[in-house]
């Protein structure tokens, strides 16, 4: 099981080349942030990218995985494997062929997606996203790994079908191999050296699906991350898992917690993110604790330990981390300026999609800091109270939005007083309100 190790001189020539050809280097966060507070131009921000990860669809390539293809085990050469790794290409190409690059890599033949970002052929950053698709003989392996692979296929298919030009190449992989010894993540680690990538960060999902009734609901999704030692290039793991956090936390409902391996079960927890921490590469390990059918034929949906609400999240929240981090670079980690004093730092406004240098996004006299506490829309300038009305009966119960709506009637600006014209069109105006505040409730 132990893990092929490249030989110290050739790891120390790639990384010199690297720190060389990385000094030509991108615009300045400044530069990259001028008009792109938003995802794109066309007002899609990272909550919408959030809300498109569909349940359905993650627990549906679960069952085809599990229930269709079945055990999926190493040579390459068997049925399962070679069927498995034919449905991901298949898969992969069917979310949007004209932007994927689909291939398998790799003598172990890792199935790897690629969405080219816009500096493609003038960078070498890259995020990926990944799990192995593999199993033991011996298991349909359900939690070990479809779900694992569903969350790399459903964060593939919503960027990939986003409309959104991102800036870094995403690789979206399911490796080969894991169960023996990370055969294909080794495969791809020596890959993007050879190809002089500088790996931004890689987020690894193993065994996702189990519920650990122990965890508060806060910490239903553990994302390892290595400590914050300091590394080479002055990166600290934990940062990225806090940001993937805060990511759960303000566009979803918190179930994410990011934690440290102890200091020496770091390679204790074994996955693919191994081969990326071998290499000092930044990468996360989502991971929940083993169930009892770990290896077993009981390893399907059936297994009443499995839950699917809870990693469809960690899916939803990863794919925000790679395309923030696609479109800004490691900036994206800074959370400390806040450019326009709004009392926001760049990278809430950032995860929320509001302008980091504008205190008031949608222009409707309220400031970003206004809205958020209040949990208003920052990006739509149509305010609550003037669909109060439309709220109230469409909705029969009185939930947290209106009850708040209510208490602050008294401080609104006259600017609401005009009546509603048309209810239904203010309740499609509404919906995304209704969505964003929804989302910001906690459990
Ligand atoms: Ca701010
Ligand atoms: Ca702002
Ligand atoms: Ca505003
Ligand atoms: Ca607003
Ligand atoms: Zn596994």
């Amino acid at each position: 099981m132990k893990p092929k190790r490249t030989s110290q001189t050739l790891v120390l020539c790639i990384l010199m080349f690297c720190l060389i050809t990385t000094i030509k280097d991108l615009p300045s966060f400044s530069e990259e942030m001028e008009g792109k507070y938003q995802i794109t131009s066309e007002g899609r921000n990272p909550l919408d990218i959030f809300n498109a990860v569909n349940h359905s669809q993650y627990v549906y390539w679960i069952r085809y995985l599990t229930d269709e293809i079945g055990t999926r085990p190493l040579p390459i050469t068997s049925s399962g494997n070679t069927r498995a790794r034919n449905w991901l290409l298949s898969t992969f190409n069917s979310f949007n062929s004209d932007r994927l690059i689909v291939e398998e890599i790799g003598g172990h033949k890792s199935v790897v997606a690629l969405l080219p970002g816009v500096y493609h052929n003038t960078s070498n950053k890259i995020i990926v996203v990944g799990a192995h698709f593999d199993t033991v003989p011996t298991t349909k392996g359900a939690n070990d790994n479809a779900g694992g692979v569903s969350f790399v296929l459903e964060a593939c298919r919503v960027l990939a079908n986003s409309g959104v030009d991102f800036n870094y190449d995403i690789y979206f992989i399911c490796f080969n191999g894991e169960e023996q010894a990370f055969y294909g993540s080794f495969e791809m680690v020596n890959y993007f050296k050879a190809l002089h990538k500088k790996v931004l960060i890689c987020i690894n999902a193993d065994m996702i699906l189990n519920d650990d009734t122990s965890r508060p609901m806060d910490e239903k999704q553990i994302i390892y991350h290595k400590g914050d030692r300091t590394m080479g290039r002055g990166e600290k793991y934990g940062e990225w898992g806090r940001l993937l956090e805060r990511i759960s936390e303000q566009l979803g409902k918190g179930y994410c917690h990011s934690e440290p391996t102890g200091e020496f079960d770091e390679f204790g927890i074994l996955s693919d993110h191994s081969a990326f921490w071998n290499s000092n590469y930044p990468a996360l390990f989502a991971h929940t604790i083993r169930d009892s059918q770990y290896h077993q034929p009981g390893d399907t949906l059936d297994n009443p330990e499995l839950n699917t609400t809870y990693p469809v999240e960690t899916t939803a929240s990863t794919a925000v981390l790679a395309a923030l981090t696609s479109q800004y670079g490691r900036e994206i980690l800074d959370n400390v300026n806040d450019t326009d004093a709004d009392n926001l730092d760049n990278q809430l406004e950032l995860i929320l999609g509001t302008n980091v240098s504008d205190s008031d996004s949608d222009g409707d006299g309220f400031t970003d800091f206004y809205e958020y506490t209040n949990s208003w829309d920052p990006l739509n300038p149509l305010i609550p109270e003037e669909t109060k009305n439309i709220t109230t009966t469409s909705v029969t119960s009185t939930n947290e939005y209106s009850n708040e709506s209510e208490s602050e009637n008294a401080e609104l600006p006259s600017k609401n007083s005009e009546s509603t014209s048309s209810g239904f069109i203010n309740f499609l105006l509404l919906l995304p309100t209704v969505l964003w505040t929804r989302k910001r409730e906690k459990y």
